[in-house]
């Protein structure tokens, strides 16, 4: 039976989950989830712990977070693309990055989405009237921090050259942050990095799926990528 990946095209943590299943040419059927659906929502709720996606269901085995999903594929389903490092101390600099990705780059732009929700951890529950700008800067404040953490941290080291759990969670993230706070001019390294990202076929991939949903990105999607 073939793997099932459950997530929308326009969703940064989907992309986060097709980035490896493109780069290794995995085979797998995307179930695409309409925002609203009822009987999508109760499956989510089901097998979710807070009801969100991407969901991975290979045969009777069901795998939730973006980041699960890449070491479980790593480990079921490998491929050219080794998405965890094989060295233990490279795989724990890779797995680090993944977190820095996720919990300072993803949540902080998502903190600025939010924002525009009139129910922050609701999308569904429509748009505010004028945006929380206090969270809206809240949010911007972390993504400056994180990316002059982020153009240290390449000044020194050097991310894995291959399709990993470190690029599946950097090219999302850095899309739709920089959308929300251009990486400044003083983090030329993150910019390149970004621009290096988009460029890789499976990650442009999801770009071009995900355009026709541009004018829906709370925010305002800026014109360039
Ligand atoms: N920690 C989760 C985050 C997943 C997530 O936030 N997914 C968003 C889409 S990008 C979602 O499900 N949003 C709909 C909702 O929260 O109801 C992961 O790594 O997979």
């Amino acid at each position: 039976m073939s793997l099932e990946l459950y997530g929308h095209p326009f969703s940064s943590y989907t992309w986060k989950a097709l980035i490896p299943l493109y780069a290794n040419e995995t085979p797998f059927d995307f179930r695409s989830l309409n925002p609203g659906d009822e009987e999508q929502g109760k499956f989510l709720k089901r097998v979710h712990a807070a009801g969100k996606f991407p969901v991975l269901v290979d045969g009777d085995r069901t795998v939730i977070e973006a980041t699960s999903i890449i070491e479980y594929l790593a480990v079921h389903h490998p491929g050219p693309a080794p998405l965890i490092p094989a060295d233990p101390d490279e795989a724990i600099t890779a797995r680090m990055l993944d977190r820095v990705f996720d919990n300072y780059v993803m949540a902080n732009m998502n903190r600025v989405v939010a924002a525009y929700f009139l129910d922050r951890d609701n999308p569904m529950a429509g748009p505010r009237e004028t945006p929380d700008s206090k969270e809206i800067q809240a949010g911007k404040r972390g993504l400056r921090q994180a990316y002059a953490w982020l153009e240290r941290w390449l000044t020194d080291n050097k991310l894995p050259p291959h399709v990993s759990i470190v690029t599946s969670a950097a090219a999302p993230s850095l899309f739709y942050a920089d959308w929300v706070e251009r990486i400044p001019e003083d983090c030329p390294r993150l910019a390149a990095l970004r621009a290096e990202l988009l460029a890789l076929p499976p990650v442009s991939r999801c770009v071009e799926d995900a355009r026709y949903f541009r004018p829906y990105f709370p925010p305002g999607a800026p014109d360039r990528d």
